[in-house]
């Protein structure tokens, strides 16, 4: 998609910290960090949100195995790993993303 931020990160376009990455699937520094660590896992082919990702078990499958990475890379022992779907929920890029957030207490219920 050309004019997806995330599909150009991927591509290399625009630069990012780059934490770990697979064959499907990058793993990358939040530009906007909530949390000590806060890494975003994308698949590389254009999906929009969890919708669409669910239709690809390959690409979503690559998405957990990407969270399974960061974590046992940056040796996070207690991490939260949010995916927003929809401007309601706060989902402001539209190519799917989970956010993996650790480093602080994390309360729950989430906000
Ligand atoms: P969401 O609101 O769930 O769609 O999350 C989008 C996240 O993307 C948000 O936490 C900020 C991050 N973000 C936006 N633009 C950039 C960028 O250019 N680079 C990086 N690394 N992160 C970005």
């Amino acid at each position: 998609m050309d004019d997806c931020l995330f599909c150009k990160i991927v591509a290399g376009g625009i630069p990012a910290r780059v934490v770990a990455e697979g064959e499907q699937w990058l793993a990358f520094e939040d530009v906007d960090p909530k949390a000590p660590v806060h890494v975003l896992v994308v698949p590389r082919r254009h999906l929009a949100d969890i919708g669409e990702l669910g239709s690809d078990p390959s690409s979503a499958a690559a998405v957990v195995a990407g969270i399974a990475e960061v974590a046992s890379r940056l040796e996070l022992t207690a991490y939260r790993t949010v995916l927003n779907t929809g401007a309601g929920a706060g989902q402001s890029v539209f190519h799917v993303h989970a956010h993996v957030l650790s480093g602080r207490d994390l309360g729950w219920p989430p906000g």
